[in-house]
């Protein structure tokens, strides 16, 4: 067996008590989301067949199970995306030295994250290839070859690539991983104007992907200077929260670059009036941890949840024959009902499978996170009726097969409903205002996200990494949310004590 990180990363909340898998089973988790987190999760990612371990360290295989949902959001990002003129491309895994040092500004702190190639066979490369942690230096000497002029503009360029970053600090499966997929959008304006306007339609389909399909609650907000993209001119994130281990997670970016980029790597145009100019540019990304922050989120001590949304499969469908019961007349119930259901639109499927017994694939749906599991036995038969199983809580209805396909369509709308408000309400409830920095520390000893007024100045945001380092990590700033509750006058810094400029979200992250 393949070796790989099957120690817990993604952070633990306290004891380690192991369970019993189910003995008549084999299926089952043996670590409880409240009990070990860490340990859950990497089960979980597992036992769904989402992932496999690799051999190398911070590598994962990504199974059928989790490149489906991947499909499912590249389907709608990308169509969202295309709507607004933007367009597909791709460019090289491999970046020169030489260009990767030209914005050496920024690439400076990532520096030890970059990986190398050196050798072809056995002999060295004559010059070192360096493998892109993300396509800046790629791209942009092409940006400055191919934009002339006003009419050049805008461009708007987007991959759907692997990235590679060698990072050293715990490698947790989709959340921090070396190697990861992503969609990355790079795009040059001729003026400011319109680049601020894109850097928000970007961050709005981001939210839609995190509330919409994925059924997590995100904040929408601007990065402090300190954790801003240090090659661009402000940063706008949407920012998740781990209630179990107490930590915000940074779920996609959406950066106005400004023309930093474009001094580095000359993008000028000619403007209407043949002025040289330079360009405005963004670039924006979500990448596969965005299902880690589903699992994370959702699942459960019986596995992973899908929002219906998301769900590869969306409903099991699982003949239960008692003995002497009409088989082949349930067997094709359940095939009829996939087919209503199919030819609707809605994801299904029969398992058939007659090496298992129900209450095997019940779990085995279960762990794998199937939004609903329609059972038919010899009573539905008989009634012409189905029993209809949410995963989401555990409900049971039965449904008549004559109006099989609305009841499930609404049933699986008021899942992806009822996963959102679940989620919202537990992150609701970490969520802490304080405003001194004793509130702050007892709260962030809690587990909480901290909302707290702030003096906006970066040698006080250092202050409080420096403050709070320890065993879990620092805190930092998460966001300054653009939704901002009122700040009366007089309101303190709960650091500087000097007049806050605006609330902000602060706590531990990933
Ligand atoms: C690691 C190594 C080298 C992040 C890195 O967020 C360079 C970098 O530039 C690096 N890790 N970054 C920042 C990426 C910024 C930006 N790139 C395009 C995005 C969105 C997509």
């Amino acid at each position: 067996m393949a070796g790989g990180d099957k120690k817990s990363n993604a952070g633990s909340s306290g004891g380690g008590k192991k369970k019993e898998v189910k003995k008549e089973t084999g299926l089952g988790l043996s670590y409880k989301k409240d009990d070990n987190f860490g340990e859950w999760y990497s089960e979980v990612v597992v036992n769904s067949e989402m992932i496999e371990y690799y051999d190398i360290s911070g590598c994962y295989i990504l199974r059928p199970w989790a490149i489906s949902i991947w499909e499912i959001m590249h389907a709608f990002f990308d169509a969202e995306i295309k709507k607004m003129e933007v367009k597909n491309c791709y460019f090289p895994l491999f970046v020169s030295p030489g260009v990767l040092q030209k914005e050496k500004d920024h690439v400076e702190g990532f520096a030890p994250e970059v990986a190398w190639v050196t050798k072809s066979g056995k002999s060295d490369l004559e010059v070192p290839i360096a493998i892109r942690p993300t396509s800046e230096t790629v791209m942009y000497p092409y940006y400055s070859k191919w934009i002339r002029g006003h009419r050049d503009l805008p461009l708007k360029l987007n991959q759907w690539c692997n990235v590679v970053r060698w990072e050293f600090s715990n490698p947790t499966p989709f959340i921090r991983s070396r190697e990861f997929l992503w969609q990355e959008g790079h795009t040059a304006f001729a003026t400011k104007e319109e680049a601020d306007i894109e850097v928000l339609q970007i961050l709005e389909l981001y939210r839609q992907i995190y509330e919409e399909f994925l059924a997590i609650p995100v904040i929408k907000g601007k990065k402090t200077e300190m954790e801003k993209f240090a090659g661009g001119l402000y940063t706008t994130s949407v920012e998740a929260f781990i209630p179990n281990t107490g930590r915000g997670i940074q779920g996609a970016t959406s950066h106005c670059l400004g023309q930093n980029f474009a001094k580095m790597f000359e993008i000028n145009f000619e403007n209407e009036k043949g002025e040289k100019c330079m360009v405005w540019q963004n670039s924006w990304a979500y990448s596969t941890r965005t299902i880690g922050v589903v699992v994370m989120v959702h699942g459960d001590d019986k596995g992973l949840v899908l929002p219906p949304k998301v769900a590869a499969l969306q409903v099991v469908v699982v003949p239960v024959p008692y003995k002497d019961a009409d088989t082949q007349g349930i067997f094709d119930a359940c095939v009829e009902t996939v087919n209503a259901l199919s030819e609707a639109g809605i994801r299904a499927k029969a398992d058939l499978r007659d090496n298992y017994s129900p209450g095997w694939k019940y779990s085995d749906w279960e762990m794998k996170g199937v939004p609903i599991r329609i059972e038919i036995g010899p009573r539905d038969l008989a009634n012409n009726q189905v029993r209809v199983v949410r995963r989401d809580n555990g409900s049971k209805i039965d449904i008549s097969r004559v109006c099989l396909v609305e009841e499930v369509r609404g049933v699986l709308d008021e899942i992806q409903e009822n996963l959102f408000e679940v989620a919202k309400q537990k992150r609701d409830a970490c969520i802490q205002i304080t405003r001194t920095w004793d509130e702050f520390v007892k709260a962030l000893g809690e587990k909480k996200m901290i909302l707290a007024p702030w003096c906006d100045e970066e040698d006080v945001e250092k202050e409080v990494k420096d403050r709070t380092k320890g065993e879990l990590g620092a805190a930092k700033s998460l966001c300054t949310p653009f939704d901002q509750p009122e700040l009366p006058e007089g309101t303190k810094c709960f650091v500087s004590g000097k007049p806050a400029k605006k609330w902000t979200y602060w706590g531990r992250s990933y």
